[in-house]
Formats: structure tokens, sequence, C-alpha cells
């Protein structure tokens, strides 16, 4: 009912507010590192505090919710459930190599689903003390201001945001560098800030006109999803099919022209699914 959600909203800003708290506690301070999948593929202590909490505070108040985590996830090296239960699945810091190197792009992404369908879209940005928040049906918000994406059309007069990503690869990267090689050449710049949560929610903000990445998961990308698309961006697969949450990549685009322009240059990795 419209009251679960509210409160299923609280507490989603409850969590972005302490997550985004121990972030900033932690961010001058020396981290522990330690790698995953990847040497490029970091975690750290702070990611791993994150969430456990946020996971115990959904279970006490949510206790029959599913749950799926970056850390939990990547701990047993399992596939995700996604069912059509409540899920809140969450990103406890998107950006870790920027949190590792002290750069402040750096965000908590907290998404529930519904019948698999994002109802709820938090992205907090603690050292900026951004807050991009989306529910379904009722816009996206900075801060409590009401969001629109960038009416482009053209590629030519765009700003695209691509990531180099934690593969390391030699085709994956060969096949990025092709990608970028493309954007570059016929928009106005291409930008990567290390966060797909994060560029999801700038696309909403009008900062930049499209963003696509291989190689995410659906903790990265699930809450930028749902509030680039109340902000009026188009977000599908690269091929510009349905997205697929599990399906491991992304095209958010300010327009559906500038979608198709862009999904007909690129290079499509398949790199597998959550
Ligand atoms: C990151 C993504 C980013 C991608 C990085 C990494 P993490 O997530 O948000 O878009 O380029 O390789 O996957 O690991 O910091 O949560």
């Amino acid at each position: 009912s419209e009251n679960d959600y509210q409160e299923m909203y609280d507490l989603a800003l409850d969590l972005a507010k302490q997550a985004g708290q121990m972030i900033k506690d932690a961010f001058d301070k020396e981290k522990l590192v330690d790698t995953k999948l990847s040497a490029a593929d970091l975690v750290t202590e702070t990611d791993q505090a994150v969430e456990k909490l946020v996971k115990i505070l959904i279970k006490a108040k949510f206790p029959n919710h599913k749950f799926i985590g970056e850390e939990s996830t990547s701990e047993t090296g399992e596939k995700c459930e996604f069912t059509n239960d409540p899920t809140w699945i969450i990103d406890p810091v998107d950006g870790t190599t920027n949190f590792v190197h002290s750069i402040p792009e750096v965000s908590f992404s907290l998404g529930v689903t519904v019948n698999k369908i994002p109802v709820i879209g938090v992205v907090y940005i603690p050292m900026k003390e951004e807050l991009f928040t989306a529910r379904q049906g009722q816009g996206a918000f900075l801060n409590g201001r009401k969001l629109s994406a960038n009416g482009t059309k053209d590629l030519s007069k765009s700003v695209v945001i691509m990531e180099g990503g934690s593969s390391r690869d030699p085709g994956i990267v060969d096949a990025k560098i092709k990608n970028i090689h493309s954007m570059v050449t016929n928009s106005h710049g291409v930008r990567a800030y290390g966060s797909a949560a994060l560029n999801l929610s700038y696309i909403a903000a009008g900062r930049g006109d499209a963003y696509v990445e291989y190689g995410i998961h659906v903790w990265d990308f699930i809450a930028g999803a749902l509030i680039a698309r109340e902000a009026g961006a188009v977000v599908t697969d690269p091929t510009g099919s349905e997205l697929d949450y599990m399906h491991r990549r992304v095209l958010c685009a300010c327009t559906a022209e500038l979608g198709k322009q862009i999904s007909s240059l690129l290079v499509h990795l398949d790199m597998g699914w959550d």
C-alpha cells in the first residue's frame, strides 16, 4: 500500500544519511584495501561496515523483504536471486576506487524493487551533500529540487559519460577504448566520474547527455536508472532493447534520438549476468 511505500522510502532516506556519515568519517583516514574479481576491483572496511549496518536495519524493519548487496554477493560469489518480493538492492560505496584515492565522487546507492520493478531510488553523494531521490511515477529530485534531463538529440552537441571499468581483460579493454574513440570523435567530450550511480544521477540533473557502461552490476545502476528515468531520460540495454537489470550493462540518454545514435556506434560487449 501507499503507507508501506512511504515507510520504505523513509527508511531508505535514513539509511542514506547513516551510510553517508560513515563514508564521511572514513574519507580522510587511511583505508584498508582488498581486491575482489580483479586487481582493480577494490573493497574497503567501509564498504563492508556500511553494508552490514544497512542489512541489519532493513531486516529489523522489513523482515520479509529480500536483500541484494554488493559485498554480501561478492563474498559468496553466488548469482543474485532476483524475485518479485520487495527487494533492497544496495551498493554501500559506489566509486570505491575514488574513495580509496580520496576523490570525492563517491556515492551510496539504494534501489527498492517490487515485482522486479524499481519503485524507490536513492543516490547520496555525502562528500558533496547531494541527495538524489526518485519514486516510481513521482519524478526525480536533487536535495528536494525537481530534476529534468536535457533535451539534446544530437551526439555532436553532447557530453557522454563512459568508464574504463575494472576488467583488465585485454579484449574488453580494447573494445572499451574503441567505444571511447567513437564517442570522443563525435561529441563535445567524454567524462568519467567513477561511479555508475553518480553518472546516472548526473544525467538526471542535466550534467551531461548520455552515459554508457559495460561490466557494471545491478547494485551500481538500479537506483540511478530510476532517478534518470523519472527525470525524463531513456534507460535501455546498450543495443537499444529493453533494459535487463541483471545483464551487466546500461545505456542512458537524455532523449531516445540520442540513445539510438550512440547505440549504433558502439561495440556491444557482453559481460554476463549477476
Ligand atoms: C564501480 C562502478 C563504476 C565502474 C567501476 C566500478 P564500485 O562500482 O560504479 O561505474 O566503472 O569499475 O564497478 O565497484 O565502486 O561499487
